[in-house]
């Protein structure tokens, strides 16, 4: 619990909160599906007396989740779906809407995954190769679909510096019996003449069709196009950014430079001085992909072309999201 009584957080939430923010927990659909059970843990275990302080434990535990990770959009609109339901004239109507509200929406979160991968996959043929790029669990499950179809896929994986998350993959497609090359980032350019789509996921998708997603999609995105290879981007619509409706930016985080450099390679560079101000090392986790570099954003409701899925974030979020949280 947090030292301030009105607003206790249980260990759950810190624990999630811990882990979103080291990565323990990552990749926007889990973190979605985390933070929605951590407002239920928060729910099941409280010991409020009155609803006011109950809605106040459950926003304040929002806030803790809310503040991990900038950019994938997924984690407030997961706050947001949980919270919107909070109802009731008790601390039981309440405990009750939010464990039913959580539960709802991290089956549903599943259930879209499996659906966007059916859609997905109708865009891979027999035999197709795939680049990838970090590891999507959206992405992925087009595959999954697709190899459910009968179909061949084989992949051309991206390592992604710097986290390596490319090796996620990898170790994945592999235990579906997928044929995977490993390639280092600086690859990819030689290898997209052996590939037919680039598949990627995304952690928030602007208003304008813009994909934001692991560091290095856009640089990818402008070679394919150069070489003339689809880009497909898999993402429920929990990766919509409804605050870019009104004018918001997506932040992009910025995450440790150890991530980049150890502290022994940074001391062999700078000659023993850990703190020389002349060298500086820049680890950006995300980029933005314009959307004319994105062929299509397959999502649980269908593909759309990038420049349309306003038109699906309007029907789905409204324009005045706010954050319930406050
Ligand atoms: P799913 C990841 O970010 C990657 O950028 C990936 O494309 C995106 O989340 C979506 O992942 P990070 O959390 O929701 O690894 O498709 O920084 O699993």
């Amino acid at each position: 619990m947090t030292e301030d009584s009105s607003e206790r957080v249980v260990a759950a939430v810190d624990d999630t909160a811990a882990d979103i923010a080291s990565m323990e927990i990552r990749g926007a659909a889990t973190i979605a599906d985390a933070a929605a059970g951590a407002l239920a843990a928060q729910a099941a275990a409280s010991s409020a007396s009155e609803p006011a302080a109950f809605e106040a434990e459950l926003k304040a535990a929002a806030r803790r989740l809310y503040e991990t990770r900038p950019t994938a959009v997924s984690l407030p609109n997961a706050l947001r779906f949980v919270l919107w339901d909070m109802e009731g004239e008790t601390v039981d109507a309440l405990r009750e809407s939010v464990l039913e509200s959580a539960r709802s929406f991290r089956e549903d979160l599943a259930d879209a995954q499996d659906r966007l991968g059916r859609i997905g996959a109708n865009r891979l043929r027999d035999g197709d190769v795939v680049m990838t790029h970090c590891h999507s669990t959206d992405a992925l499950s087009c595959v999954k679909a697709a190899l459910d179809q009968g179909k061949d896929v084989s992949a051309v994986v991206k390592e992604t510096r710097p986290r390596k998350q490319g090796h996620i993959t990898a170790e994945q497609l592999r235990e579906w019996g997928v044929p995977v090359t490993l390639v280092v980032d600086n690859a990819a350019r030689r290898y997209l003449e052996d590939v037919d789509h680039v598949l990627v996921g995304a952690d928030s998708i602007a208003a304008d069709g813009s994909v934001v997603n692991k560091i290095g999609t856009s640089g990818l995105a402008v070679n394919a196009r150069d070489r003339g290879v689809p880009i497909m981007v898999a993402a429920q619509t929990i990766k919509l950014h409804p605050g870019t409706l009104t004018g918001h930016t997506v932040e992009i985080e910025n995450r440790d430079e150890t991530e980049v450099l150890a502290d022994a390679e940074r001391e062999r560079i700078t000659g023993g001085d850990p703190d020389d101000p002349e060298f500086a090392v820049e680890n950006p986790a995300f980029d933005v992909t314009p959307p004319r570099y994105v062929d299509a954003i397959v999502t649980e409701h269908g593909q759309f072309p990038p420049e349309s899925v306003v038109t699906l974030m309007r029907e789905l979020f409204g324009t005045d999201v706010g954050q319930p949280w406050e």
